[in-house]
């Protein structure tokens, strides 16, 4: 079966690129030895700009292989497309530093305490790199709604407070595979299997 190479020190975006490459006959896996890499400095002014950053960085340790890197976060309509880029560290204390989703969270439900358009979409862009240097770019989107309060139990991240709701449920309250049928993730992944197979001939 082929295999995709990831790079991320999230576990929960793991899960989902597993549940959205499971329907297509792929694995995916981390690249090996991850947490011991250096790490790089997410300092771009946007998804893509960081995306492609992580990924040329990552493939850098893998020869020959294509490694992808997601930069991803969560834009809410009324905050000017907050927390944006600085997702993963929204309640952080330190610049540098990512807090933890039950921080982030709780800043997301603070914020929005007296907002009435609780309006949002999750952002994810893929950046795939083959020694160092970007091949391709492939963007997605989900649109939703930011609840009061957390429900379910999957996922990681915003996803208890973000309501998807033709189907009434919170990204949190799907399995891997459901979450990857319509999530931003799944959508940038869907179209970076379309032009991997398209690269099949020509490898
Ligand atoms: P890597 O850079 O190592 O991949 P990270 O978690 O730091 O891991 P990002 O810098 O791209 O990744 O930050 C993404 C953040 O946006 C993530 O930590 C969540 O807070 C949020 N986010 C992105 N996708 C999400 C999803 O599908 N569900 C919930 N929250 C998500």
């Amino acid at each position: 079966m082929r295999r995709v190479l990831i790079a991320t020190s999230n576990p929960g975006k793991l899960r989902d690129f597993a549940g959205a490459a499971a329907a297509h006959g792929i694995t995916v896996a981390s690249l090996p030895d991850f947490d011991s890499l250096p790490g790089v400095r997410e300092d771009g002014a946007t998804f893509e700009a960081n995306a492609r950053k992580k990924a040329e960085h990552y493939s850098r340790f893998a020869p020959g292989e294509i490694v992808l890197a997601d930069d991803s976060g969560l834009e809410v309509d009324a905050l000017g497309g907050a927390p944006g880029v600085h997702s993963a560290r929204y309640a952080a204390t330190s610049p540098q530093g990512n807090a933890d989703d039950r921080a982030n969270n709780a800043r997301l439900l603070r914020e929005l305490s007296h907002v009435a358009d609780h309006t949002a979409r999750f952002v994810c862009v893929i950046a795939a790199a083959r020694d160092g240097r970007t091949l391709s770019t492939f963007r997605g989107e989900a649109r939703g709604r930011i609840l009061d309060a957390p429900r379910g139990w999957g996922g990681f991240g915003y996803d208890p407070l973000f309501l998807f709701p033709a189907l009434g449920k919170t990204f949190a309250e799907l399995t891997p595979q459901e979450k990857a049928g319509v999530s931003h993730r799944g959508a940038a992944f869907g179209k970076f299997l379309e032009w991997y197979e398209r690269q099949q001939p020509l490898r």
